[in-house]
């Protein structure tokens, strides 16, 4: 029976909706969830911005877009028969391969006939006379549904530099994340990256194999470490797939669902050599083990977090034949792995191209002018301008759609000074309204995150339907509490100190300039422990009805 059907049974005013559920996205998040939500017998919609699936891996085509996790901790893990017959190609796959993955899964579970492809939702609002939220799309099309899920992915709103002059270059210009589906070839060309971020990191060394001439803007140096990708053969993929419950478990294990553990012990506990050993073994190790199974204190004792950093630099500036390039190459302001980590794979040796030159914060740019970029001493010609300038992170996309909860309350203005959710999935005044991986929520991994996310929305509606209730709402009381919770979670942590999309900080948009707490940091056991103890509690905490 659909949840219309129940309300209906009910005796409830027959809600004329014509989804039990819309979904926001085809990216990770929204294909499991429509899975899972069909599974109930549901009727249920995806909305999908672009024109196939795959979200993040759909859109970030850019030259060395790949994984920074293992490609099989990041695999979905709920059907057997799928990590059966899925092998992957490389260890951390890129973004041909993602897709491809997004794809296969669309197919095999013929998810693409609850699809709506090339539909971008503009607003939803909340009637509370049917209990159901007005779904209104881009082109003015509207549908009703009893669910509204947000499965919107937390970097899906790219964000332009606020540097003027944008719209008057007259070579090629691409944000990344918009990356044409057509070969861009940089070859005898002049290109500019504007940003060092994972994104820029990724893409300069990809684009500086084959450039004429590279020119790099940084406004942040950012700490980066080696990925070491590889090729996965027949005989590894074959271990990896006899091994794959014990992956889950250990990701399950660890506080982002990476592979990577923080190891138990103190960076003071250990002599001086002893932690020169490790770290060199980290460094050469494939994967984020040198930022999330590192000692235990480096990302909370101001101290260990120097050492640390002392080690990476040092890595620079073996990497960096030109002194000075490598000490611009140095963050100053962070330490290492207080903002995201990019893997890279030659990143520091392009700067020791001839025809690769970096162009830091000390002359900032001024101006995009119709040949080039115009910094406080230089003019630069370009034949293309990349901006690998990032996303108004997390809230951004809720910010670009137009939700309105009960008596027409704005999202975006409930949220202005930091969000504010119960389990980072539901919030106040706009109920129905179920949130996939939302602010609040614990980050990392994501599939790992979004297959526990996905599962605890399916099992609430599961309840609301077997007990004909047609309205869930977080209380106040416990919106209050969570948000409480997370920000107490996240004391002491050093990256909550630090300016980056992780604390919601951009300096190109209107209203995100302070630091927020954006995300649960208190790991993920703890993050399902609150879960499934309000599951195990009737969801008395939530105001049903
Ligand atoms: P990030 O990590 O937010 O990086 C954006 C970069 O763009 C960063 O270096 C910014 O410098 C730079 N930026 C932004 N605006 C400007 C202007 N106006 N001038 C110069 N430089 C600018 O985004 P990414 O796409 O690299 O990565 C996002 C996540 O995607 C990543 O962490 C992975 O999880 C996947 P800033 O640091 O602000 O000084």
């Amino acid at each position: 029976m659909s949840v219309a059907q129940a309300a209906r049974s009910n005796g409830e005013a027959d809600p004329a909706v014509d989804f039990d559920a819309v979904i926001i996205g085809a990216g990770v998040s929204g294909l499991y969830q429509l899975y899972r939500l069909r599974e109930l017998g549901l009727r249920v919609r995806v909305f999908e911005t672009g024109s196939g699936v795959g979200g993040t891996w759909y859109w970030n085509r850019y030259p060395g877009a790949r994984f920074d996790s293992e490609s099989y901790t990041y695999a979905y893990s709920f059907s057997q028969e799928l990590l059966d017959e899925w092998n992957w190609n490389e260890r951390f796959a890129g973004q041909a391969e993602t897709e491809r993955y997004l794809n296969h899964v669309a197919d095999k579970f013929d998810l693409r006939r609850d699809i709506q492809f090339n539909s971008r939702v503009a607003g939803a609002r909340y009637c509370e006379e049917t209990r159901s939220w007005d779904v209104v799309l881009e082109d003015g099309r509207r549908y009703g549904t009893r669910f509204l899920i947000t499965a919107i992915g937390v970097l899906s709103a790219p964000t332009m530099p606020r540097i003027a002059g944008v719209e008057s270059f007259r070579g090629q210009s691409f944000h990344t994340h918009y990356w044409p589906k057509e070969p861009v070839s940089f070859e005898g060309k002049r290109v500019a990256v504007i940003g060092t971020g994972a994104t820029a990191v990724q893409a300069i060394t990809e684009i500086a194999k084959t450039v004429g001439h590279l020119t790099v803007f940084q406004r942040t140096p950012n700490w980066c470490a080696p990925l070491h990708n590889a090729r996965i053969g027949e005989d590894e993929m074959r271990r990896i797939r006899a091994s794959y419950p014990e992956i889950f478990a250990r990701c399950n294990e660890s506080p982002g669902c990476f592979i990577h553990k923080p190891d138990r012990q103190s960076t003071h506990e250990v002599s001086p050599e002893e932690r020169e050993i490790f770290w060199e073994k980290l460094y050469g190790e494939p994967g984020f083990g040198i930022w999330q199974g590192n000692f235990r204190d480096i990302l909370t004792d101001r101290a260990a977090n120097a050492l640390i950093s002392e080690f990476i630099a040092r890595k620079i500036r073996q990497r960096v034949k030109e002194p000075i390039v490598a000490e611009k190459l140095i963050p100053k302001n962070h330490g290492f792995g207080t903002r995201r980590v990019p893997l890279e794979s030659g990143y520091y040796e392009v700067y020791n191209q001839p025809n690769v030159k970096l162009v830091d914060i000390k002359t900032p740019i001024e101006r995009i002018i119709p040949t080039g970029i115009r910094t406080s001493d230089a003019e630069y010609e370009f034949d293309m301008i990349i901006y690998a300038t990032g996303f108004d992170a997390i809230t951004g996309t809720f910010d670009r759609i137009d939700i309105r909860g009960i008596d027409g309350v704005s999202l975006k203005d409930k949220w202005k000074d930091g969000p504010q959710t119960y389990l980072g999935v539901l919030v106040e005044d706009f109920p129905n309204m179920l949130m996939v991986m939302g602010p609040h929520a614990a980050l990392g991994n994501f599939p790992r995150a979004v297959e526990y996310n996905v599962d605890w929305v399916t099992g609430l509606i599961r309840h609301a339907r077997d007990r004909g209730v047609t309205r869930i709402e977080a209380t106040a009381a416990g919106v209050a509490q969570w948000t409480d919770h997370v920000k107490a979670s996240a004391e002491g942590l050093l990256f909550n100190e630090i300016d980056s999309w992780m604390t919601g900080v951009n300096r190109n948009v209107e209203g995100k300039q302070t630091r927020k707490i954006m995300r649960y940091s208190g790991g993920h056991p703890v993050f399902r422990e609150h879960c499934d103890a309000v599951v195990a509690d009737g969801y008395r905490t939530l105001a049903l009805g």
